[in-house]
């Protein structure tokens, strides 16, 4: 980032509170907090804001189902929100409720002056209206006449007055932005999409409603007391009335705003209607809306309706905030999409956490001790170790600008390859052999060059993973904050001398059999899971659960061959099995169902296999597919062709 730009305003979503928090709004929360905490560290000033959205007739409908009023609901929901993200240490400067006074005056004052430019005008709606996305739909946009293109709920039409917003009037704006600032959707390839949504025209957009009163009420001006506003024209203008547009204009100073970080689900609102809105408002844009990926849990988008949700504060509670929030920020590339698995966090504790930066810190405790009674100089570090130092600066320099390009897990990555320069350096000039041969000078110099790059990785780690990097400086005897960054990082300076403090061990190892008890509870979901949804399906209706022909097409199905079938062992579940699906070699597969079929009854038999699943690891053993079966109270069948079929035949 360059030093001209010394404010930085970084956001979340404000999310809705018809539903607590789950890891999803926890990844966002956790990157957000990290640019912020980052920003804070290299000197910026900043300004981080979160909250919750808390009108319209999603939350009022929650809250009617629960015989609350919506303020009643909200304070409740909004207050948990808080409560996570306060036990997160969350570092927001502001936590916003759209119910809040101010923030009500804000967006008054913005339909006003909207309005006032000619931007705004009084119509009628006739539309496909999704309450749960809150959004109107086009006929041509419906799936089969009905279905909600984005949530595949039906919709329902909705005939009344609205204010419109004059959306069509600013397309070649849009287009002209996306254009000359390709950096505005982040990650770029998402842009793509954006632009061809715009270029297929943009309708008026109706920003009021007449069917609920749940929401923010029209200016007193316009006299129209049966309209509130439209909630994600409410909602987006939270950005700006957070920090007092409207109302108390000082901390405007932090507008624009650096980044937008929202999921991909609500990228359009970001990035056609909030542009639009500020260029109506004769507001400057922010840098970038920065569009994440989905967490989903076996393959599937999180939901509490699904019973698949992941509580952030289990996880946390399990495996400790700070490796969560590293393994939240290191496991998926900005903007893809993400399985979570136990299984995956507890390989990151183990490899990253522990082997990589826990054991490079015992190293410096146990060296330091042994050889020099903890006392560490850097007197002679450049002398001996200058070209490992200047490898060190330079990945670290490389990787800086990665944070704001929204590569957060490349820029870990390359924070890794500087902890392996200090692991590779003690195994290359074993300082246990020089401190044998009188070496001592040389023998100090390696600690110190080890100590240096762990203080200088530490700084740089300090807003993924705040706690531990505070032990870390404090067995290291060294502080954490602007004046060293300036000194270590961007002067590229030397670690003064200091004295080393023992600790306990920051990552204990976690044991094979945790791991395996977590691989054995997530295998059993791959059977019970689909048993669970088809319950689910035939209780409720199938057509909450609409999908497209080409959805289904998503998934390849084949004839698989078992050739070889054996139990795994110290599992009740699964079976391992090769199975010829028509490729050159066979798949290994991982099926949980070991208490209906023996291992011999299986081999020659045929099943019907999911076979572009991504591959998992099930018990330390790589699992390349599925089998599909269906269970009821009498047992489980695999489903299999009524005849002899050729392994790799497709199933349509
Ligand atoms: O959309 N994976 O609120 P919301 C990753 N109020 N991120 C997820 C996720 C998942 N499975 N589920 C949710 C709203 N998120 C509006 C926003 S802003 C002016 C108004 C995260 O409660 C992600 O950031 O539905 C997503 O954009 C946000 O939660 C949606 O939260």
């Amino acid at each position: 980032m360059s030093d001209s730009c010394k404010k930085v305003y970084i956001t979340t979503p404000i999310y809705y509170v018809n539903d607590v928090a789950h890891i999803g709004h926890a990844y966002t929360t956790i990157i957000a907090d990290m640019l912020a905490r980052y920003s804070r560290l290299a000197g910026y000033d900043t300004f981080f804001l979160t909250g919750t959205d808390e009108h319209g007739q999603k939350i009022a409908d929650s809250a009617a189902v629960r015989n609350k009023s919506p303020k009643e609901y909200a304070d409740e929901i909004s207050g948990k929100f808080k409560n996570l993200w306060d036990d997160f240490d969350i570092s927001y400067d502001k936590f916003i409720r759209t119910t809040d006074e101010y923030h009500k005056i804000g967006v008054q004052k913005a339909f006003q002056k909207m309005f006032d430019k000619g931007d705004i005008y009084k119509g009628n709606y006739e539309g496909n209206y999704c309450v749960s996305c809150e959004t109107f739909f086009t006929d041509a946009q419906l799936i089969d006449n009905e279905g909600c293109p984005d949530c595949g709920r039906p919709t329902t039409i909705v005939k009344e007055e609205s204010y419109f917003f004059r959306l069509s009037n600013y397309e070649d704006k849009l287009l002209a932005l996306y254009e000359n600032n390709p950096e505005f959707i982040l990650p770029k390839a998402k842009a793509k999409e954006i632009v061809n949504f715009v270029k297929a025209g943009l309708h008026d957009l109706s920003i009021s409603r007449t069917s609920f009163d749940w929401g923010v009420k029209l200016p007193d001006s316009m006299n129209d007391d049966k309209h509130v506003m439209y909630v994600w024209m409410d909602a987006l203008m939270n950005y700006i009335t957070a920090l007092g547009y409207g109302t108390d204009e000082k901390n405007m100073e932090f507008w624009p705003g650096k980044v937008h970080l929202v999921g991909k689900d609500i990228l359009r609102f970001h990035a056609i209607f909030w542009p639009a809105f500020l260029m109506s408002l004769e507001l400057p844009l922010p840098d970038h809306i920065a569009a994440h990926g989905w967490w989903t849990r076996d393959g599937e988008k999180m939901s509490k309706s699904k019973g698949n949700v992941v509580d952030p504060k289990e996880i946390a509670d399990a495996y400790g905030l700070d490796a969560f929030r590293y393994f939240m920020l290191r496991e998926v590339p900005f903007g893809q999409d993400g399985d979570f698995s136990q299984r995956a966090l507890m390989d990151r504790i183990n490899s990253d956490l522990g082997n990589d930066l826990g054991n490079l810190l015992n190293r410096i405790q146990g060296m330091s001790g042994k050889y020099f009674d903890f006392k560490v100089t850097s007197k002679d570090v450049e002398k001996y170790h200058q070209k490992e130092l200047d490898e060190a600066h330079e990945l670290i320099k490389n990787a800086e600008p990665l944070i704001y390009n929204m590569q957060i897990n490349r820029y870990l990555e390359e924070l890794w390859k500087v902890l392996t320069i200090a692991n590779k350096a003690i195994g290359d000039y074993e300082p246990w052999a020089m401190m044998k041969n009188g070496r001592e000078e040389e023998a100090m110099a390696l600690v110190a060059l080890i100590v240096n790059i762990m203080s200088k990785v530490s700084i740089m780690l300090d807003s993924v993973m705040p706690e531990k990097i505070a032990q870390i400086a404090k067995s290291l005897g060294i502080t954490v904050d602007n004046a060293s960054y300036k000194a270590l990082i961007i002067e590229k300076g030397i670690v003064a001398d200091t004295v080393i403090t023992k600790i306990d061990a920051l990552f204990p190892r976690i044991e094979e059999e945790l791991i395996a008890t977590a691989e054995v509870q997530k295998a059993e979901t791959v059977v019970e899971k689909p048993r669970k949804e088809a319950q689910k399906k035939e209780s409720t209706s199938e057509e909450d659960n609409i999908i497209t022909i080409d959805q289904f097409f998503e998934t390849s199905l084949k004839i698989g061959t078992i050739v070889e079938a054996e139990e795994v062992p110290k599992s009740k579940k699964l079976l391992k099995l090769q199975v010829d699906v028509g490729e050159e070699n066979n798949r290994q597969i991982l099926a949980g169902i070991k208490e209906f079929y023996s291992a011999e009854s299986l081999v020659g038999t045929q099943a019907c296999v999911v076979s572009n699943l991504k591959p998992a690891k099930l018990m330390g053993m790589l699992s390349e597919g599925m089998l599909l079966a269906a269970k009821d109270e009498n047992g489980l069948s695999l489903l299999r062709p009524e005849t002899s079929k050729v392994a790799g035949t497709k199933v349509s």
